[in-house]
């Protein structure tokens, strides 16, 4: 793969409504779109990064920052065989891993295209359509979560995944399991409590839910230990792993019984896919999750959730659930009730609109071999 231009876009996109976690609330998305050019081929991804460091240290300033300064000069300086030879080369950069898995994810599209492929054939994926469901926001009131519920339950979404803080955890949940009974339900803290919160973590047990996502601190794996010797409910890991390293780490400790998947956290598909693998063989399972992307992220979700060990709903919900209107023809849609079909198209398998991805662009800079 010769790369002989890259484009990086800084681009802002509205949700159709504000996303509310425990750590902050997102009405625009700000975001990376990376594109490279070379061998009359294109590549296309975007940086997870979000505009406030709320989530990861990494923002949309520093991933553009890593990207131009090392990953851009990277690719354009020699050609790649694979994807992977990125990370072998951007091996000095500690960390940093939403803006190295987009450039990582571009050469994963540029690479399916030049093969003829889809990216979830290069991946190795066996699944042609993928169970989906939905993460839902912090309500101003309860009401307004079973309103949203039901919204998500009737058309068809196969999880139904619950914001939740201090506070607002109890009630919330057990209104949703008065309503609407056995339905697939979990929460995600996004890391809001602490072991002190203990008994509250304990009366989640009453409610069945398949896990609680990352309910302790964004950068703990030793007290998710002992939070799940406690717990009945699984616990799953989504901030805290970075690597297939920890992930062996959180394992062997028993931290969790499940692992959120995003391939951005975790610095590109070739790691998530590694990920995948070391937990198919130990009895964990996994899931795609979500950082609110555009349409190619979330071509890229449903590439690695294709691969078999991926046996639990995603928060690969359709382009409707965020977007107006996306940056990909055709928008990603059910195809039948919780169910959104792999892309078997080349590469990322949507066509980019180039006319909407200029309408939402406010930056941007090319960069060509020197
Ligand atoms: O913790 O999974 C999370 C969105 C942004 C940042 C973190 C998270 C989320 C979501 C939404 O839960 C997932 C999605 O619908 O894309
Ligand atoms: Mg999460």
């Amino acid at each position: 793969m010769k790369i002989e231009r890259v484009i990086l876009r800084k681009a802002k996109m509205r949700l159709l409504q504000p996303f509310r976690t425990s750590f902050g609330v997102e009405q625009d998305k700000e975001f990376i779109i990376v594109q490279l050019e070379g061998e009359g081929l294109t590549g296309w991804s975007e940086c997870v990064a979000m505009d406030v460091p709320f989530y990861s240290y990494e923002t949309v300033v520093t991933a553009w920052s890593i990207l131009k300064e090392y990953l851009v000069p990277l690719v354009l300086e020699k050609p790649l065989d694979h994807p992977r030879e990125i990370m072998e080369r951007a091996g000095f950069i500690r960390g940093h891993q939403m803006a190295k898995a987009a450039m990582e994810c571009a050469l994963w599209d540029f690479y399916a295209r030049s093969r003829g492929e889809s990216l979830a054939q290069a991946l190795g994926g066996s699944k042609d359509q993928v169970e989906v469901g939905v993460s839902v926001g912090i309500q101003p009131t309860v009401d307004d979560l079973l309103n949203q519920v039901e919204g998500f339950l009737e058309e068809g979404y196969r999880k139904i995944k619950v914001k939740i803080e201090p506070g607002n955890e109890l009630k919330p949940l057990a209104a949703i399991r008065e309503r609407f009974g056995d339905i697939p339900l979990m929460a995600d803290a996004n890391s809001a409590y602490s072991l002190d919160d203990i008994d509250i973590l304990k009366q989640l047990d009453q409610f069945d839910l398949i896990m609680i996502e990352q309910p302790l601190a964004y950068d703990d794996i030793f007290d998710h230990a002992k939070l799940q010797a406690q717990l009945d409910t699984p616990v799953c890991l989504d901030e805290s792993v970075h690597s297939l390293r920890d992930a062996e780490a959180a394992v062997e400790l028993g931290a969790c019984q499940i692992i959120n998947i995003k391939i951005g956290r975790v610095g590109g598909l070739a790691a998530s896919k590694d990920i995948h693998d070391f937990c198919l063989e130990n009895g964990i399972d996994v899931w795609c999750g979500g950082m609110l992307e555009s349409g190619i992220g979330r071509c890229f979700n449903l590439a690695i959730a294709s691969l078999p060990g991926f046996k639990i709903p995603g928060d690969t919900s359709g382009s409707d659930r965020y977007w107006q209107e996306d940056i990909i023809d055709p928008p990603v849609t059910m195809a039948a009730p919780g169910l959104v079909t792999v892309p078997t198209g080349l590469g990322l398998g949507h066509r980019v609109r180039p006319e909407r991805i200029e309408e939402i662009t406010e930056h941007e800079e090319t960069f060509t071999q020197s």
